[in-house]
């Protein structure tokens, strides 16, 4: 009912708006490994969305967390978490493990 009341150039550029966002995500890869992030710093483009797939190669379970990013999310052991960040501000954004915060730590440097 609500798509028919809508003009054809309307529901044309509503279905263009909707897959833009898909195609125009930069895909990033972190694994985590003997608790460490690999790599341990990541640099992706400022002013876009990214798409990080976190990969945890250990077999127990960790927590991808970031404050800055106001980010967390489990990750079963031998799993993987998608989580997506940005549009970011040029800086330096940390994040870490929270079941082993004093080994898992890195961060993303938007540039
Ligand atoms: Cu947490």
């Amino acid at each position: 009912m609500f798509i028919k009341t809508l003009p054809g150039y309307t529901l044309a550029a509503l279905m263009l708006a909707l897959a833009l966002p898909a195609s125009a995500t930069e895909r990033y890869e972190l694994s985590i490994r003997n608790h460490r992030f690999e790599p341990a710093s990541l640099t992706v483009p400022a002013g876009v969305k990214v798409k990080l797939v976190v990969k945890n190669l250990d077999n127990s379970p960790e927590e991808f967390e970031s404050y800055s990013l106001h980010r967390e999310k489990l990750i079963p052991a031998g799993g993987q978490i998608t989580v997506f960040i940005g549009p970011l501000d040029p800086g330096r954004y940390d994040f870490f493990g929270e079941f082993h915060s004093d080994t898992a730590k890195g961060q993303i440097i938007a540039k």
